[in-house]
């Protein structure tokens, strides 16, 4: 696989949790790409409740879809360049979601590590707790649709190409990762999203 060469600058925003942005980690023929291929694949998305069980929730009325990585080279690049970022491997880190909200859709504030009564039996074979995320911002959203951090008042605004990592060693109920995706008014939102698992997945 050709090696991609990106000019991308890191600000951490945050020690504890660790809270980062790479800007320039995309570019915007790649953003592009990803929104063209993927926008019309995506179906209501859904939640794990506390009981292990997905499902359709007001609290998260975006429209999604799991992308598999091995069947797009440009995924597979921005996974090695995830890779060689964080350090983290890919063969640990979930197939990413493709997001789409619609002006007024949303993501009302949630922790991404699953509750731990059902770690063992849903997740214990497919990689165990996720420990952190990473969102990759697919358009500028005129100032709108910011990820937030409720209980850090911190609040990102979605920028083309700009990756946000964060991640949650601690997965308490209290967890300071606390986020939020709050709705537009006049524009889309397209995010990628992936999650890196504490374990190898087994197939
Ligand atoms: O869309 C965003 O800004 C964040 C996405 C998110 O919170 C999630 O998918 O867990």
């Amino acid at each position: 696989m050709v090696k991609h060469t990106v000019s991308c600058q890191l600000r951490l925003l945050m020690e504890d949790p660790h809270i980062a942005l790479i800007d320039g980690f995309a570019t915007k023929e790649e953003c592009e790409y990803l929104i063209e291929r993927y926008r019309d694949q995506a179906v209501p998305s859904v939640t794990i409740g506390d009981d292990g069980v997905e499902r359709p929730s007001p609290r998260r009325t975006s429209r999604g879809c799991f992308l598999s990585v091995e069947d797009d080279p440009l995924l597979q690049e921005l996974s090695q360049r995830i890779e060689r970022l964080t350090l983290w491997p890919t063969v640990k880190t979930e197939n990413p979601n493709f997001l789409h909200y619609r002006p007024g859709e949303e993501f009302k504030p949630h922790c991404d590590f699953f509750a731990e009564n059902t770690l063992v039996e849903r997740h214990g074979t497919t990689g165990g707790q996720r420990i952190a995320t990473v969102v990759l911002y697919l358009n500028d959203t005129d100032g709108e649709g910011a990820t937030v951090f409720d209980r850090l008042g911190l609040s990102i605004t979605p920028r083309l190409g700009t990756l946000l990592f964060f991640s949650y060693p601690m997965t308490t109920p209290d967890s300071l990762t606390l986020h939020s995706s709050l709705a537009t008014h006049t524009t889309d939102k397209f995010v990628l999203v992936s999650w890196f698992r504490e374990g190898y997945t087994i197939s």
